[in-house]
């Protein structure tokens, strides 16, 4: 068994005692680094900085090095399935990622093939044995892939998207469709977070940042049921040690209950919710993350202190409770600012765990 300097993240997703209120931040490598963005043009571009172990690793450890977080996140993107099935990603500069092949039809469902993680995804394999060899235990390192529905939504809309028209188009006008092809990308996540697994991720997050978009039936129809396959699908326990799964919903805050239904260990909170409402809901089935609104980080120090009080004391007394965002960081706040929040978070909540 390979032994964790600092469990505290994993320890409290699992709802075991822990001395302070473990922190980290959704895309906490980025741009809103100066070192990120050296890096970056050091690999060219966006895909060959994931594509290059060395370089990945490099900057997934680089927010460990300014703050005392207590986990590390795999530098990738959700977006690496969807490319190694054949659509062909590309990022223009300045704007979102986008394929030139997106999914228009049956036939192009039936064209595309479960990713053979050791194969066209190895690279994502690659960065996560060398995270895990240079993290030195130091803390625990997190896996993640986007939910099926999310990475549907690139996959049909062929990028980015503000009103999901095609994507929808599909679900409502042909959704059998949508079903084998939300079925085929469920697969290809499990095989590929499993393998992740196998490569040294101790816990799983998967990012279903477009599942809000949805009605609660068309929810739990297009997007949780597949969430719940792949939490079904999970490899839970490696190396001595259970490797715990939170499922992050953008604008779940409705569906909490349905959300612990599937067996995942934590669910991830945007700041849309109360996290004293998510306890009461459902405290004693899951773990709750999060969920300080990120654009916080713009205020003055101590109005991010007086923030951060407020969530721990909305989550109360005990374990269970790992911070965040409730969303990616902003590329342009300031990193001091993050710093602040990060020590905000280990001081104060020191009384709630007594
Ligand atoms: O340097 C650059 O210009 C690229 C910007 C960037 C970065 C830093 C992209 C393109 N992806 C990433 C890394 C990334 N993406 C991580 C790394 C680990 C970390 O958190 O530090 C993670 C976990 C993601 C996940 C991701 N990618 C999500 C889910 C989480 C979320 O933010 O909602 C989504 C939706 C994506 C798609 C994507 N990739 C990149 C961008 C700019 C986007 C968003 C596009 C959009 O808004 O539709």
């Amino acid at each position: 068994m390979n032994e964790l300097k600092n469990d505290r993240y994993l320890r409290a997703l699992l709802k075991q005692p822990v001395d302070k209120t473990p922190v980290w931040m959704m895309r906490q490598a980025g741009r809103y680094l100066p070192e990120y963005k050296a890096t970056r043009a050091q690999a060219g571009d966006f895909m060959s900085l994931c594509k290059n172990a060395e370089l990945a690793c490099e900057v997934t450890l680089q927010p460990l090095r300014r703050f005392p977080l207590d986990a590390a996140i795999l530098f990738s993107d959700i977006l690496t399935i969807p490319d190694a099935m054949g659509l062909g990603l590309y990022f223009e500069t300045g704007e979102g990622p986008k394929f030139e092949r997106p999914i228009t039809c049956k036939a192009d469902v039936d064209k595309i093939g479960i990713p053979d993680p050791e194969g066209e995804l190895q690279y994502v394999m690659n960065a996560v044995r060398t995270i895990r060899r240079e993290l030195k235990g130091e803390v625990p390192l997190i896996g993640f892939s986007g939910s099926p529905w999310t990475l549907a939504t690139y996959m049909v809309e062929g990028g980015s998207s503000k009103a999901f028209t095609k994507i929808k188009k599909m679900a409502f006008a042909e959704p059998k469709t949508l079903h084998l092809l939300l079925d085929k990308v469920a697969d290809s996540v499990i095989s590929y977070l499993n393998a992740q697994v196998a490569a040294g991720a101790q816990s799983l997050m998967i990012f279903d940042t477009w599942g809000g978009v949805l009605s609660p039936r068309d929810y739990r129809e297009f997007s949780l049921q597949y969430m719940a396959k792949i939490v079904d699908g999970l490899t839970r326990e490696n190396d001595g040690r259970k490797v715990p799964v939170t499922l992050f919903t953008k604008n779940g805050g409705m569906w909490l209950e349905d959300i612990a239904a599937t067996g995942c260990d934590a669910i991830g909170l945007d700041w849309t919710i109360d996290i004293a409402n998510a306890k009461a809901r459902v405290g004693d089935k899951v773990a709750l993350q999060g969920n300080m609104d990120p654009s916080m980080l713009y205020a003055p120090p101590q109005r991010i202190r007086e923030e951060v009080a407020h969530i721990l004391s909305g989550f109360g007394e005990g374990t269970g409770h790992v911070f965040n965002l409730g969303h990616g960081i902003h590329l342009d706040v300031d990193p001091e600012h993050a710093g602040v929040f990060i020590d905000a978070v280990h001081e104060l909540s020191q009384p709630y765990h007594k």
